[in-house]
């Protein structure tokens, strides 16, 4: 068959990010059908899609659907309305069947194929599209493709691939260029799923709770293949890189063996290392660290069910201060347990992480399938059958999120490194003006304080 696969992310904060879901969802695909990716980012206008589609005439159509919303409740973005208008141009453009797939897609699948009004959905993992196409092909049960929601069905969660994990699509990727041309930076992903139970977290219910690693010189591999075509830098979109040290730390080494010269980012964890930990992920490339850390708080992290205390952060932040990473810290206030008392100690912990950039997400979005969803309900802060696609955000009875707003903005005050949720539009554009220049990147190095 042939399958037009299209990335309808147009979102560009913190800057614009490379659909790497798709590479895999087409690495699922091209053994036994014609495949070809089209990035909204990559397009001028939707009259270029429409080019596309008259030109490559898909009897089959998938939409990736990455962000719903942009979680942020200081500046709040929703997309589906954009998703709809790219949706309706398909079909005013073309009869085929309209596949929607991706991580925003997967948490609401449900409102989603209601909202788009699509004639299939693929929860989870995009790689079973394969399954559908046999399916469509052979006139077989659509029953046999797990994770398969039907116009008008019930979503049915599957479980995860038990296969290990495999590279994605590595060549042939022409709307690379666009992200080559605007900050240098691509991605990949060293392991899929989550173990931790922290209560507001998606991550599990869209990759699963066990860990599914890549070997590491195929890691490896994938790196040299963005190295040769032109990343400056790339970022390892695992959900957290060290919740497998030793898997982490052979992978750094791999890099290294490989010869591997650009520099890369990921997710952390602020749990203790191992000695020299972070020296090794140096040596492999690591430039910057994203660490969860959420609130210095015990109280709250304790209620948030993180596993690292305060003092975890403070170790981590130093080892990875130490070995001359570029740290950043996330920020959650506002969820179960927070309270006057639990922000002040925040605040005034925070200046103990110093060389690092501080993002400040005020307000916990309430997702289906969390914890913090079964605790909004026990309160009455939701309905049972609350829709959460609109986004809904938890409320502390103890402090509220103007109050702690109030006071981050307040500390913030003439601060560059601290930025209330992804910086917004302001610090995406002065990092456009930057890549326009050359620079490469996320770029905190100018913002670490
Ligand atoms: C890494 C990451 C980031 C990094 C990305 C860095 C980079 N250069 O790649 C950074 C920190 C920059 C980031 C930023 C943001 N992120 Co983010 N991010 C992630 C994360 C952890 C992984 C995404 C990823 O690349 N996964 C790996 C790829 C291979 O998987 P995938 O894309 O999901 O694709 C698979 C399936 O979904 C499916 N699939 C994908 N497409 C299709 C299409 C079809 C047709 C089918 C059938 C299947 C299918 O198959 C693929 C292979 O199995 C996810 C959470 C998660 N665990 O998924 C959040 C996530 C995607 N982010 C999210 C959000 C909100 C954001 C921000 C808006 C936050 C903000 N305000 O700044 C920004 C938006 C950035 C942008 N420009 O779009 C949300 C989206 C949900 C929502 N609420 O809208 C997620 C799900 C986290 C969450 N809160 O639940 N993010
Ligand atoms: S917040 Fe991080 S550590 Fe916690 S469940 Fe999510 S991905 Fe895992």
């Amino acid at each position: 068959m042939k399958v037009l696969l299209i990335s309808a992310n147009r979102f560009t904060v913190p800057y614009a990010v490379y659909p790497l879901g798709l590479d895999y969802v087409a690495a699922a695909l091209s053994c036994r059908h014609t495949v070809r990716i089209s990035d909204m980012n990559d397009m001028g206008d939707a009259g270029e899609l429409g080019e596309i589609i008259r030109d490559f005439s898909p009897e089959i159509i998938g939409l990736s659907l990455r962000n719903v919303d942009n979680t942020d409740s200081s500046d709040p973005m929703g997309f589906i309305a954009q998703y709809r208008e790219i949706t309706d141009f398909i079909r005013s453009v073309s009869s085929s069947p309209i596949v929607l797939g991706g991580s925003g897609f997967t948490i609401f699948p449900g409102e989603i194929m209601k909202a788009l009004d699509a004639d299939y959905g693929i929860i989870g993992e995009g790689e079973r599209m394969a399954l559908l196409l046999d399916c469509l092909e052979n006139k077989g049960d659509f029953s046999d493709v797990p994770g398969l929601i039907l116009r008008g069905g019930d979503s049915r969660i599957p479980p995860p691939l038990e296969e290990s994990l495999t590279l994605p699509r590595l060549s042939g990727m022409p709307h690379r260029g666009y992200y080559l041309k605007n900050g240098g930076m691509l991605n990949l992903q060293t392991k899929r799923g989550c173990a931790c139970k922290c209560i507001y977290c998606t991550y599990p219910h869209i990759e699963g709770r066990k860990l599914r690693l890549l070997p590491p010189e195929k890691a490896a591999e994938a790196a040299l293949r963005l190295e040769k075509a032109g990343a400056k830098y790339f970022f390892v979109t695992d959900a957290a890189f060290n919740s497998h040290y030793e898997h982490s730390a052979q992978v750094a080494r791999a890099f290294q063996k490989a010869g591997l010269s650009i520099p890369w980012g990921a997710f952390f964890i602020p749990t203790s290392p191992p000695e020299g930990y972070y020296e090794c992920l140096t040596r492999g490339g690591l430039r910057h660290a994203e660490f969860g850390t959420e609130s210095l708080s015990d109280t709250v992290l304790s209620a948030y069910g993180k596993p690292f205390r305060a003092s975890h952060v403070f170790a981590a932040h130093r080892a990875a201060v130490k070995a001359g990473v570029h740290a950043a810290h996330y920020f959650l206030p506002g969820g179960p347990g927070e309270n006057h008392g639990t922000v002040k100690e925040t605040l005034s912990l925070i200046d103990k992480l110093d060389k690092s950039v501080l993002f400040f997400f005020c307000g916990m979005r309430i997702y289906p399938h969390t914890r913090l969803c079964e605790i909004a309900l026990a309160e009455g802060q939701i309905r049972k059958d609350q829709k959460l696609l609109e986004p809904v955000y938890y409320h502390s009875d103890k402090i509220s999120t103007e109050e702690i707003l109030r006071q981050v903005r307040e500390k913030a005050e003439g601060r560059i490194n601290w930025l209330i949720g992804a910086g917004g539009e302001e610090s995406a554009e002065i990092l456009r003006r930057m890549y326009a220049k050359g620079y490469t990147g996320p770029l905190w190095e100018y913002l670490l304080r």
